[in-house]
């Protein structure tokens, strides 16, 4: 990774806006800006500061009217001198501004390389940079709040305290190392096994907190899935509060799924519409329809299984809910067509089946609200709102699994009264673990390019 050129781009999304901004940074970002800036000189303004002006060609055209803002040293993002130009959000004026900086001798940034130089010049630590990518891509309030803890370092303290606790473990063991002639002991072993049980649990609960941080970032999958008829597609149109999926009384109108996002609390739900499951088609293509069906219930994170209260079989439904149970899904079971039927009359039909069944009508929308209430609760059930750190990034928690790997090990070790040279290099090992997520320890240079190299150009 160079660091010593000074790197450009277009900071702003594609296409027509008010305004597109293209950053330098480096060492010459201001030198460089002020040869093609008409307006006061640059390089004799103070560090934030902004200034209007022009930029012109090195054959006088005159590209566009502009704000230049200044940041000079180490007191910005990237840790570098930095200069922003906005000029208008012209796509042709963007790429002219951008080419001449590139003749004016700045390079072009590769995707994620302003957020790359400041995880070099210690502006922020790896976790926090990867933060910065998740809450430009967060669609939701609970993804954009669980990126923003991470980019302020809510999650770096919580490792950073873990690897203390270990450093001191450490610091212990290798006392006594240091000492073994003499044979003493300064590291007590309960208050040690004690420390190590602590910091397990932490990591655990850390390690636990991915399978919501998952859903947070990437939308929980919803899987309504039912017999044909069933008022699936009925539901989904109810839910998104617009005719999406064609409806009819046809059985096996759905053939393909049909996936709409929806934002329940400030969460992200993947809808998923699927074709009637029923084995006695002799549609081909309705056949296909329901393997996908049974796919996307399998992957679902919750499947909401939908059946109208005139036509439900009790024994079939036994069998069903014997199947989620079987194939360890979440699922919640709705009566539909409460309307027909009449709420009373369902619930004494059905409601000795699942103490958590709920009664819906998806053509008059009655009880659609609790259904999304009930959604909410199913994945989240009050975890959102607490304090504490949810992992949201996959190398992150596959690091966890490895430091608790090696927090077994340390255990094992214990328990078995290893010598304190071995212990110490299960240690060291996860030591080394909890420092490659915040890239306090030197990160593979692989691990780093596909970190950054899922950036923005820009960012
Ligand atoms: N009375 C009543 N009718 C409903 C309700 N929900 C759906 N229906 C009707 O049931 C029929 C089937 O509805 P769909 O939503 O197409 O059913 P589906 O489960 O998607 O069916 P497939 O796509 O064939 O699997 C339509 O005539 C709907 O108007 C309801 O809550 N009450
Ligand atoms: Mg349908």
């Amino acid at each position: 990774m160079e660091l010593n050129d000074t790197i450009a781009a277009i900071a702003t999304a594609s296409g027509i806006g008010a305004i597109g901004i293209i950053r330098l940074s480096g060492a010459d970002a201001i030198t460089i800006a002020n040869k093609i800036f008409k307006g006061k000189d640059l390089t004799k303004q103070a560090t934030h500061t902004i200034h209007f002006g022009h930029i012109v060609a090195f054959d006088s055209t005159l590209i566009d009217e502009v704000v230049v803002s200044l940041y000079k040293g180490t007191k910005s993002y990237t840790g570098e001198n930095t200069v922003e130009i906005s000029g208008h959000g012209s796509p042709y004026i963007l790429q002219s501004i951008l080419q001449l900086c590139i003749a004016a001798g700045a390079r072009m940034a590769l995707p994620g390389e302003f957020t790359q130089r400041a995880f070099l010049n210690g502006k922020m630590d790896l976790a926090q940079a990867e933060a910065v990518a998740d809450l430009i891509a967060a669609d939701s309030k609970a993804a954009q709040q669980t990126a923003l803890n991470q980019l302020r370092g809510g999650f770096s303290n919580d490792l950073k305290q873990l690897r203390e606790q270990l450093i001191n473990f450490a610091a212990l063991i290798e006392l006594e190392l240091d000492f073994s002639q003499e044979d003493v002991a300064f590291a007590d072993r309960t208050q040690l096994a004690n420390l190590i049980a602590e910091l397990t649990f932490a990591t655990n609960q850390l390690i636990n907190s991915f399978q919501l941080g998952n859903v947070i970032k990437n939308g929980v999958s919803v899987a309504i899935i039912g017999k044909p008829n069933a008022g699936k597609s009925t539901l989904l149109n109810s839910l998104l509060n617009e005719d999406r999926a064609i409806v009819s009384a046809i059985a096996g109108t759905t053939r393909d799924t049909i996936e709409e996002t929806l934002n329940i609390n400030g969460v992200l739900f993947r809808l998923i519409d699927t074709a009637g499951i029923r084995d006695d088609s002799d549609d081909l293509i309705e056949q296909i329809g329901v393997g996908k069906s049974l796919e996307k219930m399998r992957s679902a994170d919750v499947v909401v299984y939908l059946f109208d209260v005139l036509q439900a079989d009790l024994t079939e439904l036994i069998e069903q809910i014997e199947l989620f149970k079987k194939e360890g899904l979440k699922y919640l079971l709705v009566a539909n067509k409460v309307d027909d039927l009449g709420l009373a009359a369902a619930q004494a039909k059905f409601a000795m089946l699942d103490a958590n069944m709920l009664f819906i009508s998806a053509k008059t929308k009655q009880h659609i609200d609790t259904l999304q209430q009930r959604l909410y609760n199913t994945v989240i059930s009050g975890q959102i709102n607490t304090e504490s750190t949810i992992v949201t990034n996959a190398r992150h928690h596959d690091t966890l699994l490895k430091v608790a790997e090696c927090l077994t090990d340390i255990k094992a070790g214990m328990d078995a009264d290893i010598s304190g040279e071995l212990l110490a290099l299960d240690i060291r090992r996860c030591l080394y673990y909890l420092g490659n997520i915040t890239g306090q320890v030197e990160v593979d240079r692989d691990i780093l390019g596909t970190i950054f190299g899922k950036f923005c150009i820009g960012k």
